[in-house]
């Protein structure tokens, strides 16, 4: 046998024993953001929320902003959470069954009041949802009209002109808000399968808000939606969302892109097709809210 024979059978031989590269495990071992996720536990969480009364005579109820780009899921986050209060399938915010439309669906200024109980009662928290932020300034609402809001400058039922922000002589427009008319905790809502994909100029207008709303001591809280579409462990089971690797680094880019705190950031899968309520989903909605609602009495 020649030496090129040789070395030939040794490489043949080295190549046997290869084995292929290991994919690296999509999984943590344990859970790096603890969660029961049990029935005991929702309910705990749910009975506070139902028992909550805001702590000063001046706010009634506690206003909760949404923002965030086009089709992130604002109005359905707001449906998902209506849904784990009622116990049922209870679709009031209007979402849109076209996902990734080029214009946004809410086009309204419109307060959310979520029903407690017996006619005409309500929670002592309401949400506005308003037009998703956009690239194209002619399209989405102006982060101005957004600042006018922060402040309580605008009305429930105002309707946004995407080429105009809201001004003095509007019959929407509040000169002399009070605490009530003010936001009390803003919340950007993101989603987890786009977030590499947003553009940096809805980034900035993002962090334009959330710098204003710093200014003027709102609380601020990061809801990350659609985390069935961005990770197949998660979809496939929505309980490995915290042993989930690509969750993680999901949040950590919305962390990083917006300047958020990984600990005031909430994954959530909303109710968008499922009709009956689903513990963990409840319970993943209901951590966001108790977070929501704790932050939003700071400023009362
Ligand atoms: N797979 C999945 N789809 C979702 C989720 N949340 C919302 N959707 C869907 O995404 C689409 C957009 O949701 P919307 O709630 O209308 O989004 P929006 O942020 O209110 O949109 P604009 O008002 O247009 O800015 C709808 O088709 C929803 O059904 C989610 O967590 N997972
Ligand atoms: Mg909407």
């Amino acid at each position: 046998m020649d030496q090129l024979d040789q070395l030939f059978r040794a490489f043949l031989k080295s190549n046997q024993h290869e084995q292929p590269t290991p994919k690296p495990d999509p999984e943590f071992d344990r859970q790096w953001r603890p969660v029961a996720w049990s029935e005991d536990n929702k309910h705990l969480m749910l009975r506070k929320l139902k028992d909550f009364q805001p702590g000063t005579a001046e706010v009634h109820e506690l206003k909760i902003l949404l923002h965030g780009p086009i089709g992130a899921g604002k109005s359905s986050l707001i449906n998902s959470i209506n849904t784990v209060l009622q116990g049922y399938n209870a679709a009031g915010a209007l979402a849109d069954s076209s996902a990734g439309q080029s214009q946004s669906f809410t086009l309204k200024f419109k307060i959310h009041r979520l029903k407690k109980g017996g006619p005409g009662s309500f929670y002592p928290f309401v949400f506005t949802d308003i037009m998703g932020l956009e690239e194209d300034k002619s399209k989405g609402v102006q982060t101005k009209d957004i600042n006018k809001i922060l402040k309580g400058h605008v009305k429930d039922g105002y309707t946004f002109n995407p080429v105009k922000p809201i001004d003095k002589g509007d019959p929407k427009y509040i000169s002399n808000p009070s605490l009530k008319d003010k936001v009390h905790c803003l919340v950007s809502v993101l989603p987890a399968d786009r977030i590499s994909l947003m553009s940096d100029d809805v980034i900035q207008k993002m962090r334009a808000v959330r710098e204003k709303a710093r200014d003027l001591e709102i609380p601020q809280v990061v809801v990350m939606s659609m985390v069935d579409k961005a990770c197949p462990l998660v979809n496939e089971n929505l309980r490995k969302i915290y042993t989930s690797k690509k969750i993680k680094e999901k949040m950590e880019e919305c962390s990083h892109k917006l300047g958020v705190p990984m600990n005031c950031i909430f994954p959530v899968l909303n109710y968008h097709e499922q009709v009956t309520n689903d513990t963990a989903m409840d319970i993943l909605i209901l951590m966001a809210m108790t977070d929501i609602i704790r932050l939003s009495q700071s400023l009362c």
